[in-house]
């Protein structure tokens, strides 16, 4: 990989990292690969989105007379039906479905279990705003590989990701993914033109500390006052630790981290009291919270809960929330160490 530039493919890259594992069998590829065609398939229709007005809304009749699928609905479809193919997945959880997505029996399984947000940021879809795919990958756990898969060996630590990452369909579509040990983050580009990704962000290292916060400050009213006080401290630090920052926020978990990947910056979704059935705030461990952490880790920063490690979290749910912390590491921990009560501001 050390010879890789810009103009490597996707798939040399994919390829090329298969290669200098020795126990690599080709399995993983072939996951990676499926999955960069569904996300292609996704962008071309994401794209399309922008012309609601003219070709009708989502949800509405078409000019065709055709009902206009929702595009989160869409995406959620377009991965399971082209992932379920291939013959190396056990199973699937999308934050679209309450339950497990089986693989349909007249496909081969394999020992792969991918978890994914299809269309995160969904509210941003009619308003041209970025929104973008999440997933991480797992390897079920080792036994009888004929026992039907039950959600206890689904519900790993975020630690045990195989891989992770995202697309963004933005102003161009990109995806950003790391297998992790020190493989490095890296980004790739796709170009409309030649139908393929390539690489635009090769070993992507985010800040230690960043001169960005992200965070819905309309929650600020339903805080606690550890909450509020470490959003305060971020506005009005002092120059010489790198403030004031900046707020930026569009609604995008996708979005606002890649931002923040590549500046530097604590991307924040606290516990709050808005509504008493989320106690944890809003965005989900298996599939939005952990993929990003490892990504974050990856890049040298850090994602936490707000008394931990984020990647450490034993989930009980497959939709189980949990209050999100991630970025720069040195914000991050700052962050951490005011929420669960080492420090005050
Ligand atoms: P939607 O997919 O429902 O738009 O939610 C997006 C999201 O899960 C995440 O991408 C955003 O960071 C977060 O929610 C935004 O939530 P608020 O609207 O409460 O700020």
């Amino acid at each position: 990989m050390k010879d890789e530039g810009v103009g490597t493919t996707i798939t040399q890259h994919i390829l090329s990292q298969q290669r200098e594992n020795p126990h690599a069998t080709g399995a993983f590829t072939t996951l990676l690969n499926e999955l960069v065609v569904a996300a292609k398939v996704i962008s071309r229709e994401v794209n399309k989105a922008g012309l609601v007005d003219i070709l009708g809304a989502t949800g509405t009749i078409n000019v065709q007379d055709e009902q206009v699928q929702k595009l989160d609905l869409f995406a959620n479809q377009v991965i399971i039906q082209r992932m379920q193919h291939i013959g190396e997945l056990c199973c699937m959880g999308s934050e679209e479905d309450p339950d497990l997505i089986e693989i349909s029996s007249q496909y081969p399984r394999g020992d792969y279990i991918l978890l994914f947000d299809p269309l995160d940021g969904s509210s941003n879809i009619d308003v041209n705003v970025s929104i973008g795919t999440i997933f991480g990958i797992y390897k079920r756990p080792p036994g009888d590989k004929n026992r039907e898969i039950l959600l206890n060996d689904v519900l790993q630590l975020g630690i045990k990701q195989m891989a992770a990452g995202y697309f963004i369909y933005g102003s161009s579509t990109i995806m950003v993914y790391t297998t992790g040990a020190g493989t490095g983050v890296h980004g790739f580009t796709l170009f409309p033109s030649v139908g393929e990704f390539l690489l635009s962000h090769k070993d992507i290292k985010t800040p230690e500390r960043g001169k960005i916060y992200s965070v819905n400050e309309g929650n600020y009213q339903y805080w606690d006052t550890k909450t509020r006080a470490l959003i305060d401290h971020f506005k009005t630090r002092d120059a010489k630790a790198g403030g004031p920052c900046s707020s930026r926020y569009v609604g995008s978990l996708v979005a606002d981290f890649h931002r923040n990947l590549l500046k530097g910056g604590i991307f924040m979704y606290p516990a709050d009291k808005k509504d008493p059935k989320k106690p944890s705030g809003k965005l989900r461990l298996m599939v939005e919270a952990n993929p990003l952490a490892m990504v974050a880790r990856e890049a040298g920063g850090y994602a936490s809960n707000g008394h931990g490690p984020i990647l450490d979290i034993d989930p009980g749910a497959l939709h189980q929330r949990t209050p999100l912390y991630i970025g720069s590491k040195k914000d991050v921990e700052l962050a951490e160490a005011v929420i669960s009560g080492k420090k005050k501001l």
